[in-house]
């Protein structure tokens, strides 16, 4: 065991604040144990009580709410599957391409997947008078971040209408397990599809608005600027901020570097697509993209998990490039190169995936 119950293996990136991905063998079965699921944080964790922890609903609304770890449960309990993946995952391709000052080099473990259990945001909106001119809600956490300028708790908002729409939790449990604390206990939000960022841990307020919200992981962090843009200068102007995933996908065997035999080669990985949109094909080519064949879909978990996929290609001795892209239900795939998507904070790298093998 490492820090905050990991285990050996996991790949800390920094200690303070505690950022670690997991290694990629813990990412093959469909959902990831607590003690290799990644973990992405800004802040010192904090230690919160759930015995005197509250949650306050305010902003528009006709009267501010403050609710008890007790009133939560009064909500219908629901549990489902859904991927969490940093906007950060697999930056270091990105890196490779053209570097990404201050940044963590993530690879393909910025991602994994459990089961939440908690109560739909929606039901407990309900229940509160909201006014007309609500368009997004905003999460807010005690955890302050020394990154972001000014220092502050971090916080992000998503639209109404996902907030709304049933598969956003506030969610306890974690794998039927109760939330650990780096994990966000005792609540977390969860918005499934959407990049890791917006499913606030330790949240303890949620702020109905009519813009988005001014904290400064929502309003200058994660926002996707122009590849020739300056981020200190251009990310409030000229970025997007970021919401739903796009679809990607990761190749966790063979790893890269190793010698494979030559002949049939399996290889296998994960797929996913952000806001529901599904994986509805995944193509693996072993001749750096001349050539694909269709891999085999595992059974899905729902609509807002990964999906993960076995191939077989055939490869010769010598040196080979295997290559993966996913397709959504939109009939979308990313572009062939970390390049083509290469933007000044490496987010959202959803060019097809690479891993270099030699076949003996
Ligand atoms: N309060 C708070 N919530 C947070 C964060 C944080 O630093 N503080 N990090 C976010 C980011 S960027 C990601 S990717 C996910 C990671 O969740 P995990 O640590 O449970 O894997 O939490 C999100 N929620
Ligand atoms: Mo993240």
């Amino acid at each position: 065991m490492t820090e905050w119950g990991k285990r050996g293996d996991i790949v800390i990136h920094t200690d303070e604040p505690f950022n670690a991905e997991a290694p990629l063998s813990a990412l093959a079965g469909p959902l990831t144990d607590v003690d290799a699921f990644y973990s992405r944080n800004h802040g010192p964790i904090p230690d919160l009580d759930p015995a005197t922890w509250t949650l306050r609903i305010e902003g528009l609304v006709d009267a501010p709410v403050t609710l008890t770890r007790a009133d939560l449960a009064q909500f219908d309990e629901v549990t489902l599957a859904a991927t969490l993946q940093c906007a950060g995952n697999r930056r270091a391709e990105l890196q490779a391409f053209r570097a990404v000052p201050g940044e963590a080099p993530w690879g393909p473990g910025a991602t994994s997947t459990a089961t939440w259990t908690g109560v739909r945001l929606a039901d407990v909106l309900a229940t509160v008078g909201m006014d007309d001119g609500v368009a997004h809600v905003e999460f807010r956490a005690p955890d302050v971040a020394p990154d972001a300028s000014p220092p502050q708790g971090f916080g992000g908002s998503i639209e109404l209408s996902k907030a709304l729409a049933g598969e956003v939790l506030l969610a306890w449990a974690m794998n039927g397990e109760p939330l650990t604390r780096v994990h966000g206990a005792p609540v977390r939000v969860i918005v499934p599809g959407h990049i890791g960022a917006r499913s606030v841990k330790w949240v303890d307020r949620i702020v109905l608005r009519r813009d988005p919200s001014p904290n400064w992981f929502q309003a200058h962090a994660y926002r996707l600027v122009p590849a020739d843009g300056d981020y200190a200068r251009d990310a409030e102007t000229r970025g997007l901020a970021l919401g739903p995933v796009a679809v990607n996908a990761a190749i966790l065997s063979p790893a890269p570097g190793t010698t494979v035999d030559a002949g049939p080669l399996p290889v296998a990985g994960y797929a996913f697509a952000g806001d529901g949109r599904g994986v509805i094909r995944v193509d693996v080519s072993a001749d750096g993209g001349g050539h694909w064949v269709q891999a085999e879909l595992a059974d899905e978990l729902g609509p807002w998990a990964w999906r993960h996929w076995t191939a077989q290609v055939d490869v010769t001795a010598g040196p080979v490039e295997l290559v993966v892209r996913a397709w959504d239900a939109s009939a979308s795939t990313g572009p062939a190169r970390p390049g083509d998507v290469w933007n000044p904070k490496g987010y959202v790298n959803s060019a097809w995936a690479r891993v270099a093998v030699t076949a003996g």
